[in-house]
C-alpha cells in the first residue's frame, strides 16, 4: 500500500530491486538516503551507496506546496515515468535515465546528476551554460516533432494521447493557476505592493483576456504533440556546459509551441531580475548573454525542426504524396507552420511571465529580491512585455523583434 516513505522505508524497499543494488551497491545498511525536495509537489530522495547514488522522486497526494487541503492524484508519477520514456526515445540523451518505477509507492528511481545545478539558481548567481540554447531548442523540436502525426503513425499516436488523457488533475492546475488565475482574483493569488494599478489594467483589458482565453483553448484541445507541460529553468539542470531536462510530471498532449512559450518566458523573468542580482559591472554582459540564449533557443527550434521535416517526415501530416512526389517543396508548408508554432510559443511566453508573477507559484528570480520598490519595478517590466506578446504574437515572430522588444521594456 502506498505511504508517503520515510528515508530508511525507502532504503530497505529499494534494498530489494536487483537494478538499484547493481548500481550502488548491495547492502543497504552502507546506503545513505536523504529527503532533499524543496519543490511544489513532491518528495525527492538522495540515495547515495558505496558504488553510486540514485535519485527517487516519489508523488505526494496532496500539493506541498498549499498542504493536504489540495488533494493531487499519485498517478502522475505514471505519466511521468512514461513521458522520461518517450523524451528518451525522442532525444537522446536529454533527460535523466530511469533505472526502476514503483507504481504502488508513486516512485520513480533515477539517474543522479551531478554536478548538475538547477538552471533557474545558476541564472540568479550569474553562471552561464555552454551549448545551452541550442540543446534546449532542439530538445523542444525533437520532442514536438517527434510526439507529432508528422512522425508517429497516426494510431500510435491517438492511442497515446488516450493513455494520456486519464491525467485529468495535473493539466488542470496549468488550466487555473497559468491561464486563468493571474487574471481575476483568485484566492490564491499574491503579488507585489506597488503592482496594483499595472494588475487593474491587465485584469481590465478585455481584448488580452479574450487572448488568453483562446490560447487556454488550444492548450486544453490541441493535441498535437507530447508536451513536457512545466520547461521551466526549474525543470532543467546544468553544469557549465552540459544540460538535462527533468520533472515532465505536468506532461500532456498539446500545442507544439508551449514548451517553447513557457521555456522563453523564464528566461525572459531572469533576464528582468538581474538587475538585483548582478553588481552594475557584470549586469550588461550577463543580459546580453540570457539574450542570446533566447536567441539560441529559438533558432535551435527552427534549424532542427526543419531538419526532421526534410529527414524524419513519415506521419501522415503534410505527405510527400502532397508536395514532392507533385515536383513542389513542402518548405513553406513548414514555414507556415513554424510561424504558427512561434505566434502560439509567444501568446504562452507572456502568460507564463504574467502568472509568475501574479498566480500561486512564484519563481525564486522575482521573489529573492529583498528590495520591495526594486522587485515591483522590475516585476512591472516583465507584466508589460507579457501583455504585449499576448496582444501582438503574430507581429513579434523573429527572434530580433523579441530580443528588442525586451531590451525596450529593460531600459524602462
Ligand atoms: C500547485 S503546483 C504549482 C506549480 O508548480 C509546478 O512546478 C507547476 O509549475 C505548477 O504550476
Ligand atoms: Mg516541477
Amino acid at each position: 500500500q502506498y505511504r508517503p516513505l520515510t528515508p530508511a522505508e525507502l532504503g530497505s524497499r529499494l534494498s530489494t530491486v536487483p537494478a538499484i543494488a547493481g548500481r550502488i551497491g548491495a547492502d543497504p545498511a552502507r546506503w545513505n538516503v536523504r529527503e532533499v525536495g524543496d519543490g511544489n509537489l513532491n518528495l525527492v530522495f538522495i540515495v547515495e551507496g558505496p558504488e553510486g547514488t540514485v535519485i527517487v522522486k516519489q508523488a505526494l497526494p496532496y500539493v506541498r506546496l498549499v498542504g493536504d487541503s489540495w488533494p493531487l492524484p499519485l498517478y502522475r508519477a505514471f505519466y511521468e515515468n512514461h513521458a522520461l520514456v518517450r523524451q528518451a526515445e525522442r532525444d537522446p540523451g536529454a533527460v535523466p535515465a530511469v533505472y526502476h518505477f514503483d507504481e504502488t509507492q508513486a516512485l520513480i528511481v533515477m539517474e543522479f546528476l551531478s554536478p548538475h545545478k538547477i538552471l533557474r539558481r545558476k541564472l540568479i548567481d550569474g553562471e552561464r551554460v555552454a551549448d545551452l540554447g541550442a540543446f534546449l531548442g532542439r530538445f523542444c523540436a525533437r520532442t514536438a516533432f517527434r510526439g507529432s502525426e508528422l512522425s508517429m503513425k497516426s494510431a500510435d499516436k491517438k492511442k497515446d494521447v488516450g493513455l494520456f488523457s486519464g491525467n485529468v488533475e495535473i493539466p488542470a492546475i496549468t488550466e487555473a493557476l497559468v491561464f486563468t488565475d493571474p487574471y481575476y482574483s483568485a484566492e490564491m493569488n499574491h503579488h507585489t505592493d506597488g503592482l496594483d494599478p499595472v494588475v487593474a489594467g491587465l485584469r481590465g483589458d478585455a481584448k488580452l483576456k479574450a487572448r488568453v482565453q483562446r490560447l487556454l483553448m488550444k492548450f486544453a484541445s490541441n493535441t498535437e504533440t507530447m508536451v513536457h507541460g512545466d520547461l521551466h529553468s526549474g525543470s532543467i539542470m546544468s553544469t557549465d556546459s552540459e544540460s538535462k531536462v527533468i520533472d515532465p510530471e505536468f506532461v500532456q498532449y498539446g500545442p507544439m509551441g508551449f514548451d517553447l512559450g513557457m521555456l522563453v518566458a523564464n528566461f525572459l523573468m531572469a533576464y528582468f531580475s538581474q538587475p538585483a542580482h548582478r553588481a552594475p559591472t557584470e549586469l550588461a554582459g550577463y543580459q546580453d548573454w540570457i539574450l542570446s540564449v533566447i536567441d539560441d533557443v529559438l533558432t535551435g527550434f527552427d534549424t532542427e525542426f526543419r531538419h526532421l521535416w526534410a529527414t524524419e517526415r513519415t506521419g501522415m501530416l503534410y505527405p510527400a504524396a502532397l508536395f514532392e512526389d507533385q515536383g513542389q517543396s513542402s518548405e513553406e508548408a513548414c514555414l507556415a507552420l513554424l510561424a504558427d508554432i512561434r505566434a502560439d510559443a509567444l501568446g504562452f511566453c507572456g502568460i507564463e511571465m504574467h502568472r509568475r508573477t501574479l498566480s500561486l507559484a512564484h519563481n525564486a528570480d522575482f521573489e529573492d529580491i529583498q528590495d520591495a520598490a526594486l522587485k515591483s519595478r522590475l516585476e512591472a517590466r516583465n507584466l508589460a512585455m507579457g501583455a504585449e506578446l499576448i496582444l501582438m504574437s503574430e507581429a513579434l515572430g523573429s527572434a530580433e523583434k523579441l530580443l528588442d522588444l525586451a531590451r525596450r521594456y529593460n531600459a524602462k
